[in-house]
């Protein structure tokens, strides 16, 4: 089949050297490191909204389309069965294992959910045939409770019950379409789940409701006996300009105050983690400390702009220290890494995004190696290990099992404690690491 995407071969892994801007350098999918193919690692994914949705539109860009593709003219039904017909070749191209969608990146919105729901019945039956042709797994489903004006002023944290109602209808189709078409985890992000000003908002209430809503997601999980992951995905801001889910800990706070922390994950996406003054690192730690690490959407921002600018990852370095908490982690397990990425907008040409992709993929790969290589020799470990070795000894124990401020206080006087400063050798560290990039 002939698609827009057809002009290049599929693309293959040539090793550093190659100049092949059409090849990978670093993702050789199938070598074996700390144990499993890099593929099994990084399990990367390609999103559908950002590759066949977005045609090029900024806020400054009033009407048509910059990106020429054949399905965004047409009766809308056929145009995406065309689309997905296109999709399909691009995943393949790639050699990219996982895909991931919306409902309404897949298939339009019609006038009544009912025929919104016929559309993308319409649409998947065939996303099911395309999969088992084509070996392309899906990393996760999700809804889009954001674009409709419907959504404006959230989706569970609306103030009127039946957009609530909406809401809830659409998640039920599309969890119900993630478990048919095996999907290994389920997304929920909260674009519009906040608020705009307190002056209109009861905030104690919007939670309550969002509490709710999430726990009839898992109840519905658990009903239909959805095998996959539910993921929550933070983000501080944007479209909104607060947003309940505005990092990992924040989320991990919300998840207990309702119950469900031992239900739902996060995904956590690399920009998001930025837009909430944290680095991308210290979101994968909160989150593995706490237990809820998911699945990863990666991209990257960009300094001087400051809003989710959904780049391709192109800065290896700048990804070892979140690939070393994965790998400490034990990987991601039925997580993955989608690209929530897309290409600059005077980027118009289909070759542009494969381009994107690539160098992602290799970025990504590029730090995974330099993290395993640097997990293996030790070397970190064993100075993190020697600046915690008190731990392992009899006070480190005791204070573990829970000693009390009477008992600690008779310690120091009768031992005659007197701790010393230690160097945390931060710069040696840094140069280690330097070693392995
Ligand atoms: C928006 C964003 C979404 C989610 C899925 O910033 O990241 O695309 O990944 O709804
Ligand atoms: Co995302």
């Amino acid at each position: 089949m002939n698609t827009v995407y057809s002009i290049v071969d599929s693309i293959r892994y040539e090793g550093p050297q190659s100049s092949n801007r059409l090849a990978y350098r670093w993702y050789d999918a199938q070598r074996v490191v700390l144990g499993k193919p890099l593929v099994e690692w990084l399990r990367p994914a390609a999103c559908y909204w950002h590759n066949f949705c977005w045609a090029g539109q900024d806020p400054f860009a009033l009407g048509g389309n910059l990106f020429e593709r054949p399905w965004f003219s047409g009766e809308p039904l056929a145009a995406a069965q065309m689309k997905l017909d296109a999709a399909f070749d691009f995943f393949q191209r790639l050699n990219m294992p996982f895909w991931c969608f919306h409902d309404r990146d897949v298939a339009p919105e019609g006038t009544t959910l009912r025929e919104s729901n016929a559309y993308l019945d319409a649409v998947l039956e065939r996303a099911a045939l395309k999969m088992q042709d084509s070996g392309v797994q899906l990393l996760w489903g999700t809804a889009n409770l954001f674009s409709h004006g419907r959504y404006m002023g959230g989706a569970a944290t609306n103030p009127d019950p039946e957009v609530f109602a909406y809401a809830a209808a659409q998640v039920k189709h599309v969890l119900e379409w993630t478990q048919r078409l095996n999907g290994a985890n389920y997304v929920l992000w909260g674009g519009r789940e906040g608020y705009e000003t307190l002056l209109n908002t009861r905030l104690a209430a919007e939670l309550d409701h969002y509490g709710r809503f999430l726990a009839a997601v898992v109840e519905h999980k658990h009903k239909i006996g959805f095998k996959g992951t539910l993921l929550i995905e933070p983000k501080p801001q944007e479209p909104t300009k607060h947003q309940y889910d505005y990092d990992s800990a924040t989320v991990y706070g919300f998840l207990k105050r309702y119950g469900l922390e031992g239900e739902v994950k996060v995904n956590l996406e690399v920009n998001h983690a930025t837009l909430a003054g944290h680095s991308f690192e210290h979101e994968v730690a909160t989150a593995a400390a706490l237990g809820i690490l998911g699945s990863i959407d990666a991209n990257r921002g960009d300094e001087q702009l400051g809003w989710d600018t959904d780049q391709f990852p192109n800065n290896h370095v700048a990804l070892v220290p979140a690939m070393l908490e994965i790998i400490r982690y034990g990987g991601l397990g039925a997580g993955g890494m989608n690209f929530d990425a897309k290409v600059r907008r005077q980027s118009i040409e289909p070759t542009d995004q494969l381009e994107g992709h690539i160098g992602g993929l290799d970025t990504l790969a590029r730090a995974f190696l330099c993290a395993a290589a640097l997990h293996e020799s030790g070397e970190l470990d064993r100075a993190v290990d020697e600046r915690y070795s008190g731990w392992s000894g009899e006070l480190g124990r005791h204070i573990e099992a829970g000693a009390s401020l009477d008992d600690l206080a008779s310690r120091v006087h009768q031992l005659g404690l007197s701790p010393q400063p230690r160097s945390g050798r931060q710069e040696r560290l840094e140069n280690l690491v330097n070693r392995y990039i």
